[in-house]
């Protein structure tokens, strides 16, 4: 069995950003699928023994089993000494950025994403509700971005994997980020040639394999 254990699904942006660390880090590690679409996380079993709240990823290192991608980015920066931050201004930098993702820049895109691009549902209040509340986002982090390469340092950080969850991702949702957004494009771009960058179906199975 390899190192790290990473519970996982490939069409989770919260699991890629764990699962781009763990590459981009060199760690030993391995995927496991999670039967998401057919309801696992919801199961009373995989709540009791993989994660109560009952989302991936998970990630299991030995003993210890952690969950919430933000945390999992932070040991991971802190066992390996990579993409953490150096200083503690950096570090809560980091933290800012990391809750930023998970409160907004993520969590509004990824519900927009789930139901237009992966569940097709048509047009409604919601959707377009959701869509304004991205773009509001999305326009906090453009403007962060100009002028920069990356979130914290002249560097990446997991603060850049944490928000770099979703971007790689090409399901329609009905934004033209590359015209909305070129400041996050160039940015996902230079992500994307990190040595040793995958994309998301790469790096995790589906169903499919
Ligand atoms: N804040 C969490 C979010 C995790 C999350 O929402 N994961 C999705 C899959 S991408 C999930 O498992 N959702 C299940 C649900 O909301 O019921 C993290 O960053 O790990």
């Amino acid at each position: 069995m390899s190192e790290f254990v990473l519970h996982c699904f490939g069409e989770s942006g919260n699991s890629y950003k764990a699962a781009l660390m763990l590459e981009l880090s060199g760690c030993d590690w391995e995927a496991k699928w999670v039967p998401f679409f057919e309801g696992a996380t919801r199961s009373p079993e995989w709540r009791e023994s993989v994660n109560e709240m009952g989302e991936a990823p998970v990630l299991e290192h030995g003993d210890l089993t952690l969950t919430q991608s933000g945390v999992i980015l932070d040991y991971l920066a802190d066992i390996t000494g990579k993409f953490g931050g150096e200083t503690p201004a950096e570090k809560r930098e980091i933290w800012r950025w990391i809750l930023f993702d998970n409160h907004k820049f993520t969590s509004y895109f990824a519900t927009l994403r789930f139901l237009v691009g992966i569940k097709k549902f048509p047009e409604n209040p919601t959707t377009e509700f959701l869509r304004g509340r991205v773009v509001d986002a999305y326009k906090v982090v453009e403007k962060h971005l100009k002028g920069r390469d990356f979130l914290v340092a002249q560097r990446p950080t997991i603060a850049d994997f944490s928000l770099a969850g979703y971007v790689f991702y090409t399901e329609e949702t009905g934004l033209d980020r590359g015209a909305l957004f070129p400041a996050i494009s160039a940015w996902a771009d230079r992500i994307a040639s990190l040595p040793g960058w995958k994309a998301p179906y790469d790096l995790m199975p589906t169903k499919a394999g």
